[in-house]
């Protein structure tokens, strides 16, 4: 065996120095993947981090008879918001498997249809906030998009409404929420004992994880006041569907961490993932031209169209937008598997059992197998003909596996929906001529993106 590519390291401090925080962090770990290769570590003080990229290499990794989820430093720090909730459990823990055979049924395609009429619901009311901007002042995409992915994993889910239009600034939890995974990054860069120093900080990170439970209790608690048992969102399944193998559905701690979980996965990378979508769309006139001509082809010029459950399978262009975007910029841009016991990677790399890799999964989507320019945003790269001949590994925005994303339909059913809606009803313009910065908090957005509205209809 050869030893993982890595640059020359400082004893002690490893590569710390070397690695700017926040996204330009993810920015360099690019690089260096197209420096060092396909696999290459880094050390930050006494934590080793292996990141893999290469096609072949993530192929290898996404067989779950020798890896499986790596729940490693940074998702340690995070358990103090998610506990052992869906995403942040250990590949062994009990309640994963339990809440996730309780949960499934709720993410099924078929599950969609009842959630249909809630998201367009919301949808409609960023129409509304957006039509009030129109012509006017120019609207924050990212920050109106969380509004929107927030507003509909609450409803959806849980059916509260966090009424975030009506809302100047951000929800509480959504701020709570940012600052928390702000303390949880740096804690996680941080010189190690350094810690200890920063008591206000982490005075301020307890009282924000208290407000999220708070919040979410309160939710709970009053939906077992209402008694209403019903199963039909993800409270509901929670709370009253029994586990098969126990007989008894999940524990209130476990509830209070799934719910936490569900509102944070729920809405902060569908936010992303919209707010990427319409920078590219507003950079690329012929594919707005083409998405637009999707949609008008399925509601006319109907000044509220009534978009039905089955018109989402036939926005097909659209759906190609989204992945491209996802391609380019993966808002959970990393996953980690470990061997379950030591073994040799990449036919000659040995890596111990329990020994976390990283996909870096920007990197793998723009591996030389997608072709020439894999920097160029070509939405045609998913046309069906082309997907079929795709290497099953080469795409992976939503994870691997059994721990893959169990939001995944949800997630498109609703993008596709808020993009369609909003590309039928304006022309966006590109009055900053924005230049993409990328804003990292444990996903990605474009930062400081804002757009001009012009209603579309009576101008062609
Ligand atoms: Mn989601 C896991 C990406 C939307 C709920 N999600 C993952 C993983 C990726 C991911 C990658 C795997 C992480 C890992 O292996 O450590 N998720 C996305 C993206 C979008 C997304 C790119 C939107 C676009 N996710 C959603 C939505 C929900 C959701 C919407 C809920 C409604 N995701 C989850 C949960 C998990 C997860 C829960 C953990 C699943 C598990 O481990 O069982």
């Amino acid at each position: 065996t050869e030893p993982i590519p890595q640059r020359p390291a400082l004893p002690l401090v490893g590569h710390a120095f070397d690695i700017p925080s926040g996204a330009d962090g993810l920015l360099h770990v690019m690089k260096e993947a197209r420096e060092l290769g396909p696999l290459f570590k880094i050390r930050v003080f006494g934590n080793e981090i292996n990141f893999a990229s290469g096609l072949d290499l993530v192929t290898e990794l996404a067989d779950e008879s020798r890896f499986r989820k790596s729940v490693h430093n940074d998702l340690v720090i995070l358990r103090e918001i998610g506990g052992d909730g869906l995403f942040t459990a250990f590949h062994h823990e009990p309640n994963w498997r339990r809440a996730h055979d309780v949960l499934m049924p709720a993410f099924s395609l078929g599950a969609m249809r009842g959630y249909h009429t809630t998201m367009l619901e919301v949808a409609r009311e960023l129409l509304r906030k957006w039509d009030g901007a129109a012509g006017d002042e120019p609207v924050d995409v990212a920050a109106d998009m969380t509004r929107l992915t927030f507003d509909t994993i609450g409803l959806c889910g849980f059916g509260y409404d966090f009424e975030s239009f009506a809302r100047e600034e951000t929800h509480p939890f959504v701020t709570a929420l940012s600052r928390a995974l702000g303390f949880a990054q740096a804690r996680g860069e941080s010189i190690p004992g350094m810690e200890l120093f920063k008591r206000r900080q982490a005075e301020q990170f307890r009282g924000d994880v208290a407000l999220m439970k708070d919040l979410v209790d309160d939710v709970i608690r009053q939906r077992r006041a209402s008694g209403d048992r019903s199963t039909a969102d993800l409270l509901g399944r929670m709370l009253h569907t029994a586990d098969a193998a126990t007989g008894e559905p999940l524990d209130d701690v476990n509830i209070r961490y799934q719910a936490i979980t569900f509102l944070i996965a729920g809405h902060e990378t569908t936010s992303g993932a919209l707010s990427f979508a319409l920078y590219y769309l507003t950079k690329h006139p012929e594919v707005l031209a083409r998405a637009q001509a999707e949609v008008d082809a399925l509601w006319g010029d109907e000044d509220t169209p009534e978009p039905e459950y089955g018109d989402i399978g036939r926005l097909t262009y659209i759906r190609q937008v989204l992945n491209e975007s996802l391609r380019l910029w993966p808002t959970a841009p990393a996953y980690a598997v470990e061997p379950l016991e030591d073994t040799v990677i990449g036919g000659k790399y040995a890596v111990r059992g329990g020994e976390s890799i990283q996909v870096l999964i920007p990197q793998l989507h723009r591996d030389p197998a997608w072709g020439e320019n894999v920097e160029l945003f070509d939405p045609d790269r998913f046309l069906p003909e082309r997907e079929e001949q795709r290497p099953a590994h080469l795409f992976k925005p939503f994870g691997n596996g059994e721990r893959a994303c169990i939001g995944r339909q949800f997630a498109l059913h609703e993008a596709t929906l808020v993009l369609a809606l909003v590309i039928h009803r304006y022309r966006l313009i590109d009055h900053a001529d924005y230049q993409l910065k990328i804003k990292q908090s444990l996903t990605l957005k474009p930062d400081g993106f804002t757009l001009r509205l012009a209603r579309r209809t009576g101008d062609e």
